[in-house]
């Protein structure tokens, strides 16, 4: 077994207490993750797991199995002191924001992730940059642990799969990817199922507040850069949730021309988050000049600017880009 499988599996061994962060504004990727090395680790090791989320939890994802396990963060003391903590698809430590702290006071700290951009905060770290998912990660471990992969644990990774992968067709899409699909599919999982529960199973308001967003999109450099502001009026006219504006940028950037694709979202006042995707041009390098993170081509950033001044300065830094 490679040696951080087994540092990995003795640190859970050695604990008795354990607690699994997923990132603020969760995706599919991050809780599947969770919920998959949550069950794992109660099922075959038999310890207890805080399986916590930090901000909101989208509902969309309640069709995973043992959904019902997540904690708020705040419901947890902030001076509890865990043997273990693990972070799963946390790209920087701040994308833990409350419970940073409790992961700084656990014993031992791990680190899963797959983000290129992640600097190894952890004790023990177990990054693959060119990891299509976490779950990726997750189910190799699995597999070098020689521990069951029971049907919910598969339908939890295969979400993982499904969604960082965009539905099997962004660049991280390997043949690896689709020899772990059929891996999980032998486990029971549905696909058709796993899509439906997934992609087609948004409110209606949802569906009106993803069109008028889209419908304010405006181009620029002949159409090669798109971009749609978000307003807070915007949000409460549609009584909009956080993950309303999820799958957006990924609509503006089908436009023939787009190369770069952003949707600005003013959060608190003088605050603006922006999600930025792109078709070709690496734009972790434009993120990072904001102080954000993410993949080469899906990447965000929070600005702390009023919505047109940062509207202002994220297109200048795009155009200079395309230059
Ligand atoms: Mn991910």
């Amino acid at each position: 077994m490679d040696k951080i499988y087994s540092e990995i599996r003795e640190k859970i061994e050695q604990a008795d207490s354990i607690i699994i962060f997923s990132h603020v504004n969760p995706d599919g990727d991050t809780l599947g993750s969770n919920l998959a090395l949550s069950m794992v680790i109660e099922e075959e090791f038999h310890k207890k797991v805080d399986s916590v989320y930090v901000g909101n939890l989208p509902n969309i994802y309640s069709y995973l199995p043992s959904f019902g396990r997540f904690k708020d963060v705040q419901t947890i003391k902030p001076d509890k002191k865990y043997d273990l903590a693990i972070a799963v698809d946390v790209a920087s430590k701040d994308r833990m924001v409350l419970g940073t702290n409790i992961y700084d006071n656990s014993v031992n700290k791990i680190n899963i992730d797959h983000h290129k951009t992640n600097v190894g905060y952890g004790d023990i770290n177990l990054i693959d940059g060119d990891a299509a998912c976490v779950g990726v990660l997750l189910y190799k471990m699995f597999m070098e642990w020689n521990v069951k992969i029971t049907k919910d644990t598969a339908r939890c990774i295969y979400t993982s799969l499904l969604t960082d992968t965009g539905g099997f067709k962004y660049e991280n899409t390997t043949s690896d990817t689709f020899i772990l699909a059929s891996e999980l599919v032998k486990k029971g999982v549905s696909p058709t199922y796993e899509f439906r529960s997934c992609y087609e199973t948004k409110p209606q308001s949802m569906v009106q507040f993803q069109a008028y967003v889209v419908s304010k999109t405006i181009f620029y450099n002949g159409g090669k850069i798109a971009f749609a502001k978000i307003t807070r009026s915007d949000m409460s006219k549609f009584n909009a949730t956080d993950d309303y504006t999820e799958g957006i940028a990924e609509t503006l950037r089908t436009s023939k021309d787009v190369e770069i694709a952003a949707i600005l979202k003013e959060t608190k006042e003088g605050y603006t988050k922006v999600s930025l995707r792109s078709k070709t041009v690496d734009i972790t390098k434009i993120v990072t000049d904001f102080g954000g993170g993410g993949h080469t081509f899906a990447a965000g950033c929070t600005i702390k600017k009023p919505i047109a001044i940062a509207f202002d300065k994220l297109l200048q830094r795009v155009q200079s880009e395309l230059e």
